[in-house]
């Protein structure tokens, strides 16, 4: 394996943080030039050297904003720099929870060119998750907005910081309040000069070298079904290796157009192909402040967006909401559908509504993403999950027992390949349950093979409920749930729904003699700062769960309990 020349010099990351690929796969992937030994900084750079003045990032909030790619690469050095000097360095964590705005693209390149790590969160996390990513990893920054959707992150971010000790730095993307303004991050004397050129920033003589390819870039959230989310560790390497290979089978180029809808920060709109295998390719990203078909269809008009992707119950919105549009979708060329399954019928569908080719997705951020391609037929596309980015992604499917089933079976999927982790961040005890000895990830999906080699999701193993593609794990809502003192115990469930797919109910067993209604409950689990998305739909009371032979709950029986009663609309 060869060291690249930028690691001199530099401290190693701290060992055993995350497992990595063993050295024989390294250099396969990078002899094939999957690896291409490039950073995320580097791409930003190379593009913006390449065609300055084409338009990057399209922000349409209050004025709108066009940032050239000169513009967001001077951005991302200047900000690097200021972050740098309060400092913020090589291999630090930095939480990252932004809506849909330009600055996001800004702070995470600049934390990529300084190898700081963004941790991505979601906008919808609140005191629980954010508290929880900020002491786990030791996070030195947190960068907010300062109110979205009527949500004051400041105030968050304060009472954050008095739990998180290691926490220096509050970053605020508009008012600051009574923390730090991003746009008033102070710029070093020595590095200012290169920012005001309308070329492309001049390579500074860095503060301290960068990261190198085979560095973490960022640390991703898992879906998840254990208590606490796992982080994922993904490196610039691996994850450019992805985004190209998207941009390239979704056939997007520098006339891409790309309309983020989803949160920025999810895995799937970040990468699949995402903006940033958009930017990768020189094309042009538009930020979507919100997914409803009244703000993201004139700017499809407007922009002339090429393409996007979103989660099938807004699949199923944007196809009903297009028969009577007056906007003109005509320059979409594809929606991309993922991050829960499609239905066949909904996915018949698109094509008649918006007039564009349907990409199913099926993808995770642990690493293996399958598109359908744009020359599969009119029935692979509607019925199957796609297949592997790459021919070096490694797909089995086994029985419980971890034996591989016969071709055509329904079984676990496990995978390994160029672009799926080794283990989750700082997870020793989780990554042997997660892994195989020889380093395939266990994904908890139940997913059959076709003669052509795409994959059909045909159902979950894992104790996590998707709602409409976000991710619940039970176990997390349970001990929330176990924390009120009236509960004697609680199990968390998956309810078949129409429209998002599935919804959460808990079932609950009270104490004796204590008296507790839904809605208290449901407030509770909201109160103690959870993200409002896993607060259960659905509370039903019982005087016992099923048990396995075992004596253990049987969430299995639970599910088909929950999936055929009546249940009251709590
Ligand atoms: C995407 O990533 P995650 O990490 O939020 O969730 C991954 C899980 C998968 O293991 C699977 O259980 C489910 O989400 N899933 C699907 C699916 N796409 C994801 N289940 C059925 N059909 C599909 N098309 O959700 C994600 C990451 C990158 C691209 C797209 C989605």
């Amino acid at each position: 394996m060869s060291v690249d020349a930028r690691d001199t010099a530099r401290p190693a990351p701290a060992e055993g943080d995350a497992p990595t690929w063993p050295a024989a796969f390294a250099e396969r992937y990078r002899a094939t030039g999957y690896w291409s030994g490039e950073t995320f900084g580097e791409m930003l750079r190379t593009r913006a050297a390449l065609h300055p003045d084409r338009i990057a990032v399209v922000d349409p909030a209050g004025t709108g904003r066009r940032w050239t790619y000169a513009e967001l690469d001077a951005r991302a050095d200047r900000l690097a720099a200021g972050l740098r000097a309060d400092g913020v360095r090589r291999g630090d964590r930095v939480v990252v929870q932004l809506p849909n705005v330009a600055e996001f693209f800004e702070t995470v390149f600049a934390l990529f060119r300084i190898g700081a790590l963004p941790v991505f969160a979601l906008p919808a996390h609140r005191d629980t998750e954010i508290s929880y990513f900020c002491t786990f990893t030791e996070a030195v920054a947190y960068v907010v907005a300062d109110v979205h959707e009527g949500y004051d992150y400041r105030e968050l971010a304060t009472r954050v910081r008095a739990q998180a000790p290691t926490l220096r730095h509050v970053y605020v993307v508009g008012d600051p309040g009574e923390h730090t303004a991003l746009a008033g991050v102070p710029v070093p004397m020595d590095t200012a000069p290169h920012m005001s050129g309308n070329g492309p920033a001049q390579d500074p003589a860095p503060a301290e070298a960068g990261p190198a390819p085979h560095d973490l870039a960022f640390l991703q959230l898992s879906g998840g079904s254990t208590g606490v989310p796992k982080l994922i560790p993904r490196t610039h390497d691996d994850y450019l290796y992805s985004v190209r290979a998207s941009a390239e089978i979704c056939a997007v180029d520098e006339h891409g157009v790309y309309l983020v809808v989803l949160p920025a920060a999810h895995n799937f709109p970040l990468s699949s192909p995402g903006s940033l295998g958009t930017l990768a390719v020189g094309g042009r990203v538009v930020l979507c402040p919100s997914p409803d078909p009244d703000t993201a269809f004139p700017l499809i008009e407007r922009e002339g967006v090429t393409l996007t992707g979103v989660v099938p119950p807004l699949a199923l919105v944007w196809t009903e909401a297009a028969r009577a549009t007056t906007y003109d979708l005509g320059s979409l060329k594809s929606l991309l559908v993922g991050g829960a399954k499609l239905s066949e019928t909904a996915a018949r569908r698109v094509r008649p509504a918006l007039g564009c080719t349907l990409q199913q997705v099926f993808g995770m951020a642990e690493g293996l993403v399958n598109y359908t391609r744009l020359d599969d037929d009119e029935e692979t596309v509607v019925t199957t999950q796609g297949r592997p980015i790459s021919p070096d992604d490694e797909i089995r499917i086994v029985d419980d027992e971890d034996r591989d089933v016969e071709p055509g079976t329904t079984g676990h999927l496990l995978t390994r390949g160029p672009y799926t982790i080794r283990g989750y961040w700082r997870a020793p005890e989780h990554n042997r349950r997660s892994f195989t000895e020889d380093g395939f990830y266990r994904t908890g999906d139940l997913v059959r093979v076709t003669g052509t080699g795409h994959l059909v999701v045909e159902g979950r193993a894992k104790d996590q409920i998707n709602r409409g593609g976000e991710k619940i794990a039970a176990e997390e809502v349970e001990n929330v749930i176990l924390g009120h003192p009236a509960v004697h115990d609680v199990s968390v469930v998956p309810v078949p729904d129409d429209f998002l797919g599935e919804r959460t109910c808990a079932y609950v067993i009270l104490r004796a003699g204590a008296a507790l209604r839904a809605p208290a409950l449901r407030r509770f689990v909201r109160e103690r700062g959870l993200a409002a998305f896993k607060v259960p739909d659905l509370v039903e009371f019982v005087d016992a769960f099923p048990h396995t032979g075992v004596g253990k709950v049987s969430k299995k029986d639970l599910r088909v309990t929950a999936a055929t009663s009546h249940h009251e609309t709590t």
